[in-house]
Order: C-alpha cells, then structure tokens, then sequence
C-alpha cells in the first residue's frame, strides 16, 4: 500500500492522457487526498481563468467569498480570510488594502498559474504560520528546463474571451533553456466590462483591468536547485460591488529567490527569501456614484525567510524548520470635494517569529503518522494616527493615547493517522490545535469603519487592543475507497473555536466591534465517481458545514458567510484529442445566517454548464462552453450586498456566458 501524499487530482484543462504533454492549464492538487486520476477534469474555463479563486469551487470543502471579479477570498469548511495560509510562489503574500481588495490569490492571474495547491483537512504544521482555516499554495508559471543536450525553448500562448462581459484575456510565457539553465518571461492582459445578468441587466460595477508580468531564472545542477523570480501586478479599474469602493489600482512586485540542496541520504537544506512592495488606490466616485467622495491610498511591504532542513528518522523524515515574516501597512483617507485627510493606519507593522518540527513517516507497513508542532510569536504596533474630523477626536485621542503593542504566542500541533486497511481502502484521523493571532485590522480599526479585511456585510468595525488570539480544536475523520473504475470519500470534521473573533453589535447602530467569542464549525464532505463504457465518465461531490457561536444569548446564532449545502455533478465523455462535459451546480437554501449583523438568507439554484475541448494538432487546443445555458438569475450566498447596502440586496451571479480559447503550448 503506497501512501501517496501529493497528487494531482483535478486537472482543469486536459483529459489525462493530453495532460502530461501539453499542460497549459492550471492544475488543482489537493495535498492528502488519495490519487483520483480525472476527476472533474474538464476543459478551458473562461471564468476561471479570469480568476484562480474561481479555481477552489471545485475543491471539497472550498469556496469562494466574492467581493468583485478580481476580489475572490479563499474560503475553507466555513474559514476565510487570514484564517487560511496562502502562499504565492512560497512567499506569504500580503494584501495591501485593507478591506482585501486583493487577496493572496488575485496576485497570479489564472492563465499564468501553474498549480493551486489546497491541503485538504487538517494543515501540516509545516504548512505555514496561521494555518487554523487551512493552507493553499499558489505556484506561478516558470518554464520548463530542456530535457536533451543543447539549447530549447519552450512557452505556451493562450487567447480567450468570453460573451458575458465582453472579457478578453491574452498572455505569453517564453522560456530559454538548457538542462541546467533556464530564463523566462511572460505577461499577460485582462479586461472586461460589467457582466451580464438575465435580460440584459448589468451588474454594476463589475468591470476588470489587470496586467501582469514574470520574469525569471531557475538553475537546477547534480544536487542543487536555485530560483530567483518576480511576479508584478497592475490591477486598473476593476470593480468591488460589494464593498464600498472600488479598486483604482493595485501595483506591485514580489521578488522571491530560493535555494535548496540534497546533501545524500535523505539529508535536504532548503531556504528561501522574499520581499514585496505594493501599492493601492481606491474610491467610491470613479465606477459609482457616492453622495460623498471617498478615496483611500495604502500601502503594504512585507518580506520575509524560511529555512528547513531534512532528514531521515525512524521510517521517515525529520522536518526542521524556521520563518520569519514581516509587514508594514500604511493608509489615508480622502474625504469630501475639498478633501480632508485621515491618517487612517499609520506605520502598522506586523513580525512574525516561528519555528516548527514534524515527522512523516510509517509507523509500520499499513499505518502512516504526521506529527507536527510550530511556536510562533506575532507581534504589532502601530503608530499615531490623525483626523480632522471633529467626530473622531475621542476615538482618536484614546488610540493615540493607549499602549499599541501587542505580542502573542501561538503554538500549533497537529497529529494525523492514515491507516491502510487494504489497498483499496484507506481511513485518516487527525487531532489537532492550532492558534490565530488577530490581524491588524481586528486590533487597529481605531474609529468605525468598513475596511474590515473583505467582511462585505454592510456594516462597519471597530477593532479591540485587548483582542485574545483565537485556538481551534480540531477534529477530523475521513475514509477512501477505490478501485480501478470508481471511488468513494467521505470526510467528516468538528472545530471548536475558543475567543474566535467576530463582530458584535455596539451602543451605535451598524457598528460592530471585533470580540472574542466561542464558536464551533462541522461538516461533511463526500466525493464520488465511476468511469464505464471506456470513454464515459461521472464524478460528484456534496459539501456542508455548519459554524454556530456557542455563547451567544439566544439559542439560534450561526456564523456569518458559510456556504449553504452545495453539490457538484458532471457526466463527461473523453477521447484522446477531444472531450465534453455536461456539469450541474447546486446550492441549497442558506437559512442558517449569521444575527449580529443581520445577514440575508438566500434561495437554493441549480446551474447548467456546457463545456468542450479539442485538440487541433499537436499542442493547439481549442476549448468553448456554455455556463448557465439557462440564463437565469441567481444569488450567491457568499457574494455580499451590493454597493455594502443590505437594502440593495445580494449581488447577483453571471447570466449565461459563452467562452471560447485557444491555446498552444510548445
Ligand atoms: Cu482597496
């Protein structure tokens, strides 16, 4: 029985047997999941390649809470935002708007992404720091090195666009290499205008603009390994309905250089160094119209290093390891025709210390263990800041006069067992404790506002300095069977969640103010399918989870932006140089919603999509659907209020798209 830990397991674009050849597409791969080679593999997605996030709606227990075509937070069984680690070509990517206009994932656009990694269930410690929601991994696309003798040159180009927001998306990727060298370089464009709903309404603002570009060099030579590499985003005008302002624009760089060697024996020296420097403009007067204009500039620069080093230990492997990580965060205020300004976060600034252990390896031929623990220490300050506004001044004077430094001590420990009762069936169970430091926003938003880390729900936050950080217990059961035609999976999981932070109501009407309180998450995840007749094939999923507080003072209060019970269906037909799929979504009813902030309940849907792909000659793909052939009207539940107005209502889901691409990858 061979444990597999790391598996590629949806592959977005490519029947498997075109895949290996000619991957052009980004790849899904659920880290601890067992390999299930096809499933829900289909071709070219116009909307997800606007956007990696879209990505995670076909991972189990995943979602995504979107803000705006560009602005997708990474959800997990019910945990988002700085709940989950995301890591951009092994950096710790920051976001530098406050409100999470660009999230981790919106830094790479989809056509440049190589592979989105989500580890599936509990998060090895060596994972990251702040796993408590779980851990993804986001890898840019780098070329390849040649396989012969002599000088290559290798790269793929892709084209696309799709009906439902006359969007359009190019992008190049060049490599030169030899076996031991290679330089690369890409770049891509991304524009589209507000999408579509049903009879022609347009959602508003939901316009996109972004550029982006790589360059890099990777040098692989006997046992050593060395990259260096910068990714840079332009983000334009792209539109945020649900939040309050719109992004403007989001620029900037993350330059990451890694180095590894394998000294023999199962002895591994790995480290790596990243900086980044963004910067961000938003406003509430350039895609909508605001009764007051509103601006706000941030900015955000942040590095950091790992170092860890391997080495074998009782069958298996030792892992040590370091990261250091650090931020800085800045933002103004623009306020009014003749615009007073606000010193909104003023020399914020954000370290981490942390240092982990853990061993992987087998317990005896059929029984596999992980066993991990990290400490970690955070630490924040914050700088004085300063307003005009006669309204502000107690709030203020009591922020500037208050100790702003805080420190934290995070310890996490994770423990999981995989059993292998035969080889086709396969059980894990998995304990573990994890803590969450509060991000700066929890503790920092010295006055009301709504630039609360992406929350969208209409209301606006107030932060606590006396802000405890969050512990998850956490539990996990999950079962694997399969054979050469079909699998089976289902997994079950429970947290309990002490001084998770949430907002509660205030003195003052629609002001919430980050607390600490206990809170408890379940669900279940099954996953299912069968290949029959040789080119037919049919994969589902179902998700559910359930996050409810545990001390509130009525009986029924659940947590805020959990994804209602959701399926996934799709009955595919394969041949080596062609495919189509016919796929169906659907969503429940979302009753159980959040009380203190109000949250909408939403009515359950179900969406229709159509997808094909072939390819032409050797390389060049043509791929083209339909979603929502229905063309109907939909609301997800997780899509935020337009405008940040629950009275609007919710933001509403694309009409029908048509999408074509073309690709070609040499
Ligand atoms: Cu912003």
């Amino acid at each position: 029985m061979k444990f597999n830990k790391q598996i590629i397991y949806l592959n977005i674009l490519i029947p498997s047997v075109l895949l290996a050849e000619h991957q052009e597409l980004p790849s899904i791969i659920i880290e601890g999941s067992y390999d299930r080679p096809g499933s829900f593999s289909i071709t070219p997605d116009s909307s997800g390649l606007k956007d990696t996030a879209s990505l995670l709606g076909r991972v189990p227990g995943a979602d995504v809470n979107r803000n705006g075509p560009l602005t997708g937070i990474a959800s997990y069984r019910g945990l988002y935002g700085n709940r989950i680690n995301i890591t951009v070509d092994g950096a710790n990517m920051k976001e530098v708007g406050p409100n999470s206009m660009d999230p981790p994932l919106s830094h790479i656009p989809a056509p440049l992404t190589g592979a989105l990694k989500v580890q599936r269930g509990i998060a090895p410690v060596s994972s990251g720091i702040d796993t408590i929601g779980g851990a993804m991994v986001v890898e840019s696309r780098k070329g390849e090195f040649a396989d012969g003798e002599g000088v290559e040159t290798n790269g793929m180009a892709s084209l696309g666009y799709s009906s439902v927001e006359d969007g359009h998306y190019g992008v190049l990727l060049g490599a030169v290499a030899t076996q031991d060298h290679k330089l690369y370089l890409s770049g891509s464009k991304e524009k589209g205008r507000d999408y579509r709903i049903k009879n022609n309404q347009k959602q508003v603002p939901t316009q996109y603009d972004r550029d982006a570009f790589t360059a890099g060099y990777g040098y692989q030579r006997d046992a050593h390994e060395f990259g260096i590499n910068f990714s840079h985003n332009d983000t334009g005008h792209t539109g945020t309905p649900a939040l309050p302002m719109d992004i403007i624009y989001v620029r900037g760089g993350l330059y990451d250089v890694n180095y590894a060697i394998d000294l023999g024996e199962g002895y591994k020296f790995k480290t790596r160094a990243f900086y980044q420097s963004m910067r961000h403009w938003m406003d509430n007067n350039t895609l909508r119209s605001a009764m007051m204009n509103m601006a706000m500039r941030t900015e955000v620069d942040g590095g950091g290093a790992d170092l860890a080093f391997h080495m074998p230990v009782y069958n298996g492997e030792l892992s040590l390891g370091i990261n250091l990580d650090q931020s800085n965060h800045e933002a103004n205020i623009f306020m009014g025709a003749m615009p007073i300004e606000i010193n909104f976060f003023n020399n914020v600034e954000r370290d981490r210390y942390s240092f982990y252990t853990e061993w992987n390896g087998r317990l005896s031929e059929s029984v596999a263990l992980e066993l991990g623990a990290r400490y970690t220490h955070t630490v924040l300050d914050s700088g004085l800041v300063s307003s005009p506004v006669a309204g502000q001044a107690a709030d203020r004077n009591a922020f500037n006069a208050a100790d702003r430094n805080r420190d934290f001590n995070d310890v996490d420990i994770a423990a999981v067992v995989r059993y292998a009762y035969s080889s086709n069936l396969e059980f894990e169970i998995g304990l573990a404790r994890k803590n969450r430091a509060p991000t700066y926003q929890e503790l920092y938003l010295w006055t009301n506002s709504a630039a609360a880390g992406g929350l969208a729900d209409g209301f606006t936050y107030r932060g606590d300095l006396d802000l405890k950080n969050e512990t998850a217990y956490q539990f996990e059961l999950g079962a694997e069977w399969h054979n050469g035609q079909a699998y089976f999976a289902p997994r079950f999981f429970y947290h309990y969640i002490d001084d998770y932070i949430q907002g509660m109501p205030t003195a003052a009407a629609n002001v919430l103010q980050f607390t600490n309180i206990e809170a408890q998450l379940f669900g279940v995840e099954i996953e299912g399918g069968i290949s029959f007749c040789e080119n037919w094939r049919f994969d589902a999923n179902l998700n559910y989870v359930r996050g409810m507080q545990l001390d509130s003072d009525t009986d029924d209060e659940d947590l805020y932006r959990i994804a209602p019970l959701n399926g996934r269906a799709q009955l595919t037909y394969e041949r080596s140089d062609w495919m189509g799929a016919i796929e169906g979504v659907f969503y429940a009813d979302q009753g159980d919603v959040a009380g203190y902030n109000d949250e909408l309940k939403t009515k359950g849907y179900m969406l229709m999509n159509l997808r094909g792909r072939y390819e032409l000659v050797d390389g060049l793909v043509v791929g083209t659907g339909i979603e929502n052939v229905l063309d109907e009207k939909h609301f997800n539940h997780l899509g935020g209020y337009q405008l940040h107005n629950r009275t609007n209502g919710r933001v509403a889901m694309q009409g029908r798209n048509i999408y074509a691409t073309l690709g070609y990858t040499w």
